[in-house]
């Protein structure tokens, strides 16, 4: 990727600085930045004494086995007692920490109290059912609390969870459990997804046909669902957990054990088993929600709206907010169950001021219209996140209008399953936020944008965003396979780790992501990224949202082929304004970087966690045959979207 093709092809003037009284206010201040550079290893250090530590660390990072890291090795910690009990021996068992929603509209409202009572006996049950440090349990369980509990279980006991998506595939299951090599497996019979019961079970049952290895199945019961259940094998979680004693005394681990491994898809090859350890994880998980939320404990009601099957789930449901006492929503379900509405109704029904949700899920909402988050009372919003892709500016602009009420700062954070935490994302009471942009490493973090030789580029210019210094939440290895830890992260730059995304730094050295590597478009020799020709179509009125690829082309080597979804409100859907959409980009970006073909299409090909596919979108644009539609959050979009187009060109 050369400089000058990456270089601010977009030009994006807008500028909103921190509401005042956040300010005034913030948990984090702009002198965390000088704070924490001056000396990096004493700012973790004492980022580490928001948790209770057992035996207290006197290292920071032992890095001589380097890019092997250990980070405060040498003091022991319980990551469930940080997130629960030391709430509860702190006067706050009365604090509710988790308001279910229900996708059918039940729910409850679990106090840390009673959250410590249930992952008591929940660890009880796991030690019941022979598993013990370790071992690792597999969680294959819809968004409903439990799986919040089956994970702070094992983490109490010291077993590793693996958490597989509940909407993967038996296959997929099956290639996870056998990885991790995983001992027992905690299911539902099914989960509420647009008013139906999913089943989950049937799922497990068939990966287990290829799992020895698995020993017992706890099943949670959630949608009544018949189920088959297996004599010996399989037990009822509220048979077993329920009539098990709420006392369970944690037992301190140490900080390099591992907590957990969660497989990332990547696009070719077996997926990646990302291994995390115990106390700098929690400790850059905690760190980082305290910090870009400015949560505060008494007051907020928190509600990130992903997966618990998603990293940000572990994060930014589980471990993050936990560890600092927090109050938040889990929901179950659709945004669009029973109505378009529900993810404001659910904002003004629990008060919700904090809000953390992908540009994906924006986009939808965009589509479906303004008028809908106008019907709800979202006064309460004080803070917006955007997590998963690049947030195109135009989706940017429409949140902070229609669901921030122009008054809340957003943060646009960047971050990886691999880093386990935020990395890159403005600080609401510090940052003059720029649409689109997550802007700025956070306090204790070292990342740059490099060129081909590993050089770091100047201010306007393009490359690749690489991270130069070790941080706490660092992925430890892939499970199992030190090689390929190395290969994957560390070989492409020497001493430095490669996020495999694109970027550029603006002329104030803001960091604006480009998308993956893997998706820029090499187009008569020039590098053009996905991400900013998406941002230009999504800029006009008539686009909601965009994926745009490069396919192979005899004259420019490749094309840019854009597939656009439109707005509920364009009226013209014809061939004017496919050409309008052409004019447009080539006015925004330059004639270089208009789509060859724009084709109107009604879905785009997304994994569960909302990012696109555009892998897939280059088999269509190059009229191959489609290529492995495993992660898809809906495997029919293809066809869908093949029988929309018009015969292959
Ligand atoms: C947390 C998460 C990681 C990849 C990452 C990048 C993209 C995530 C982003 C973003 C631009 C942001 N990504 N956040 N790109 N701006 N704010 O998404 O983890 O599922 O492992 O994906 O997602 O491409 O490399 P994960």
């Amino acid at each position: 990727m050369s400089n000058e093709s990456l270089a601010n092809l977009l030009r994006e003037e807008r500028r909103f600085a921190p509401p005042a009284g956040l300010a005034a206010s913030a948990n984090v201040s702009g002198a965390a930045y000088a704070a924490a550079s001056g000396d990096r290893l004493a700012f973790w250090a004492e980022q580490a004494r928001r948790l209770s530590w057992a035996v207290e660390p006197t290292e920071t990072l032992d890095w001589s086995r380097a890019p092997f890291a250990r980070w405060f090795a040498d003091g022991t910690l319980n990551v469930a007692y940080n997130c629960v009990d030391r709430h509860v021996e702190a006067g706050h068992g009365e604090r509710v920490a988790i308001h279910f929603e229900g996708e059918p509209g039940d729910g409850r409202s679990i106090t840390y109290a009673e959250l410590k009572d249930e992952v008591s006996r929940a660890a009880n049950a796991l030690l019941a059912l022979g598993v013990g440090k370790g071992d690792r349990v597999a969680v294959y369980l819809p968004m409903i609390p439990e799986a919040v509990v089956a994970m702070l279980a094992c983490a109490r006991i010291g077993a590793t969870h693996s958490v597989v998506f509940g909407g993967f595939s038996a296959d997929a299951v099956a290639s996870r459990i056998q990885d991790a090599d995983a001992k027992l497996v905690i299911t539902a019979d099914g989960g509420w997804r647009r008013g139906k019961p999913s089943a989950l079970k049937p799922a497990i049952d068939e990966a287990l046909e290829r799992c020895p290895g698995v020993e017992r199945v706890l099943v949670v019961r959630r949608t009544g669902q018949d189920v088959a259940f297996t004599e010996g094998r399989d037990v009822w979680w509220h048979e077993l957990v329920e009539q098990q004693s709420a006392e369970h005394a944690p037992v301190a681990h140490e900080a390099e054990h591992p907590l957990f491994i969660l497989y990332t898809s990547g696009t070719t090859g077996k997926p990646k088993g990302i291994l995390h350890t115990s106390g700098g994880y929690l400790t850059q998980a905690a760190y980082t929600h305290h910090a870009v939320f400015d949560l505060k404990p008494e007051t907020d009601v928190y509600w990130c709206t992903a997966d618990i099957g998603w990293v940000t789930g572990h994060s930014y449901i589980v471990y993050g907010p936990l560890a600092n006492g927090a109050t938040q929503v889990i929901y179950e379900g659709t945004p669009d169950t029973p109505h378009q509405g529900r993810f404001w109704e659910i904002v003004q029904k629990y008060g919700v001021s904090i809000l953390y949700t992908a540009p994906t899920a924006i986009r939808t909402f965009m589509k479906w219209g303004d008028d809908i988050p106008a019907k709800f009372d979202l006064s309460s919003l004080r803070v917006l996140g955007s997590v998963g892709e690049p947030i195109n500016p135009e989706a940017w602009v429409w949140y902070r209008e229609h669901i921030g009420g122009s008054r809340c700062p957003i943060v646009d954070t960047w971050w990886q399953t691999e880093t386990g935490a935020i990395m890159i994302s403005p600080l609401p009471g510090v940052t003059e936020t720029k649409p689109g942009s997550a802007q700025r490493p956070l306090p204790g973090i070292a990342a740059t944008v490099v060129d081909d030789e590993a050089r770091e580029v100047p201010n306007g210019a393009g490359g690749y965003l690489v991270l130069t210094e070790p941080w706490p939440s660092m992925l430890r290895t892939v499970w199992g396979d030190d090689q390929r830890y190395l290969d994957t992260y560390w070989s492409r730059f020497e001493g430095r780790y490669f996020a495999g995304d694109g970027a550029k730094k603006d002329e104030d050295g803001d960091i604006w992501l480009l998308g993956r590597v893997d998706d820029v478009m090499l187009v008569s020799g020039h590098n053009i990224s996905t991400t900013e020709v998406e941002s230009a179509l999504v800029g006009h009125p008539a686009v909601a949202e965009a994926a745009v690829v490069g396919a192979a082309d005899a004259t420019t080597g490749q094309a840019i082929v854009a597939f656009v979804i439109l707005r509920g409100t364009a009226t013209d859907r014809g061939e004017a304004l496919v050409e309008d959409l052409r004019a447009h980009v080539g006015r925004t970006l330059g004639p270089i970087a208009k789509p060859k073909r724009v084709l109107v299409v009604n879905e785009l090909p997304k994994t569960r966690s909302g990012k696109i596919m555009r892998r897939l979108l280059r088999d269509v644009a190059e009229n191959r045959e489609i290529g492995d539609v495993t992660t898809l959050a809906d495997s029919s979009v293809m066809n869908l979207i093949q029988a929309q187009l018009p015969s292959a060109s």
